[in-house]
């Protein structure tokens, strides 16, 4: 009796037991999962499940595509092997057949309905699939593969960790900026920038190409434009509120050719980059002005700009100014394959047009009431004849002063008002207001940091931005296209400065406009930057450690 006793005490323990340790496994497993489900990657994908295997990435794993898929298919090739031979320095043999090897299936699917930058990729035991509706999809699969692979070269096999993810962007316009007018940037540069963009999935680079310091677009049918409107005599030195000013000195300038730029349009173009050239008009026109004296309303000569702040040079509204302007688009059109060409718009003083005889002459016989009006005629001009040539105008929020054409679109810098009020008007809009996505901006309050223009904007900050207005209802918030950051280079004179102001925000940028506002988590962020820094480390970056730190 007593041993039967102790033998049911025994083995009613044994059974606590088993309950206890089950229960603790599965307690394990959830834990682990939710930390997998934070995956080190940037921007955090729409989901991830982890798989428990490893894959193998050795030199006699093969990239597999189906025969009809390779014609769509040879870019992305490219740049998968890229990443191996960075990786395990080998180079992958691609075949049409699935046959035992470990493989890397590169996939055109049209059923995965992620959109057409969508993209499905599984990590097993014996193969990677990466699978997009469209190539778009397949290169951000591509791009995530990137960061899951260890940041360092190795000589031999790797492994992999399982993993399983679905992913698609927020917004179709995720852009950055850059301004090569106030610093010229070297094609090299140019081609790095658009790098850097494509491994955060940014798609749209806004190439600010024109300002009062510099033109920087060759034009064949005005090469004065570049022969004296790429050309500064010298350049402020310290902030602009500096007293008194100082000047370098140094004759400054540069430009890109027609060559050059087909170059770089097609390498964006390889890497799903759109890019969206800005010609400045009607305002921040002197350099051209300086080239063509004809332009301007005073007739007078006047230099190229060398210091900072708003120029008071603006284009006349002569006929022989609209051909001129045309003559230009037409070019700039030919080069630039994108939907969108951005004019401007901004920051147009319009003193000079007040103060012309002739002009307000012209403004009383077409019936316009004041320069506002003037201006908002002025870019439905350039509207239309952007739209013959089948592209759409964009333009910083100033153009919706006075009325604006329905089909154009407003990018919205000085706050998000004129977003809003553009997105109600029916516009499609991008937010890029300067309190969140001015990378001009300092990111630190260090005493050592270099000199910017002003403002505070550190990673947190725009991390948190919402580009989608809170008073928007449903209809107007499929007007946001998306967002984007501006890089103005007053106080960026290197590639190096440029990046030093780029990275870290570029990757808080990424995740603000590619994933959904509910996946997002500031800590979670925190702790994936950090393996991201080792990638950018390895590539030589010259990133911000400001926001890393603990
Ligand atoms: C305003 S943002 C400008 C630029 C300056 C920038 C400096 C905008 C449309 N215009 O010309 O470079 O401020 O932050």
């Amino acid at each position: 009796m007593n041993n039967g006793a102790d033998i049911l005490k025994r083995l009613i323990l044994l059974i606590l037991a088993c309950i206890l340790i089950y229960s603790c496994t599965r307690k394990g497993e959830t834990a682990m999962n939710n930390q997998t489900d934070i995956i080190s990657v940037i921007p955090l994908p729409d989901s991830s499940r982890e798989i428990n295997v490893v894959f193998y990435l050795e030199n006699h794993t093969r990239i597999c595509i189906k025969p009809e898929d390779r014609p769509f298919l040879e870019g992305m090739v490219k740049f998968l092997n890229g990443l191996v031979i960075n990786t395990i320095s080998a180079r992958l043999e691609v075949s049409d057949v699935t046959g035992n090897d470990p493989q890397i299936i590169l996939l055109l699917n049209n059923e995965l309905d992620l959109g057409k930058e969508g993209y499905h990729l599984m990590i097993d035991k014996k193969q990677i699939l990466i699978e997009g509706e469209t190539e778009k999809g397949i290169f951000y699969g591509i791009q995530t593969l990137r960061q899951i692979l260890p940041a360092e070269k190795s000589q031999s096999a790797i492994e992999i960790s399982g993993v399983e993810i679905f992913d698609h962007p927020r917004f179709s316009w995720r852009g950055l900026h850059l301004d090569v007018s106030r610093h010229f940037m070297p094609v090299d540069f140019i081609k790095k920038y658009l790098d850097y963009m494509a491994m955060h999935k940014l798609n749209m680079f806004h190439w600010h190409l024109t300002d009062d310091q510099g033109w920087r677009i060759e034009i064949k049918k005005y090469p004065k434009l570049t022969k004296i409107g790429a050309w500064r005599n010298e350049t402020l030195v310290g902030h602009f509120e500096d007293q008194p000013q100082q000047f370098d000195g140094n004759r400054y300038g540069g430009y890109y050719t027609q060559q050059e730029i087909r170059e770089i349009v097609q390498y964006a173009g390889e890497r799903c980059i759109t890019i969206v050239p800005e010609i400045e008009l009607p305002g921040h026109a002197q350099a051209a002005i300086a080239a063509y004296p004809e332009l301007g309303v005073t007739g007078e000569p006047v230099e190229v700009r060398k210091i900072w702040g708003i120029s008071p040079y603006i284009f006349n509204i002569e006929e022989s100014s609209f051909e001129f302007i045309k003559n230009v688009l037409a070019e700039v059109t030919s080069l630039f394959p994108g939907e969108f060409v951005h004019i401007g718009g901004d920051e147009a003083v319009k003193d000079q047009w007040a103060e012309s005889v002739r002009i307000q002459q012209k403004m009383k016989a077409l019936g316009i009431r004041d320069e506002h009006g003037l201006q908002s005629w002025f870019i439905q001009r350039i509207d239309s004849f952007l739209a013959s040539r089948g592209k759409r105008l964009i333009g910083w929020d100033e153009i919706l002063e006075g009325g604006l054409a329905p089909n154009a679109a407003v990018m919205s810098w000085r706050g998000e008002e004129g977003g809003i009020q553009a997105a109600k008007a029916g516009h499609d809009v991008v937010m890029t207001p300067t309190e969140y996505c001015y990378f001009d901006y300092y990111q630190a309050e260090n005493q050592n940091e270099p000199l910017a223009i002003g403002g505070f904007l550190p990673l947190a900050k725009v991390y948190g931005y919402n580009p989608v207005p809170a008073s928007l209802n449903e209809e107007e918030t499929s007007h946001i296209l998306g967002v984007q950051a501006n890089v103005w280079t007053e106080y960026m004179a290197t590639p190096e400065q440029v990046e030093y102001m780029v990275f870290p925000r570029i990757a808080a940028l990424s995740e603000i406009a590619w994933t959904s506002p509910e996946r997002k988590s500031w800590p979670g962020f925190r702790q994936r930057i950090k393996k991201l820094a080792m990638l950018y480390k390895s590539e030589g970056i010259n990133y911000s450690r400001t926001g890393l730190e603990n």
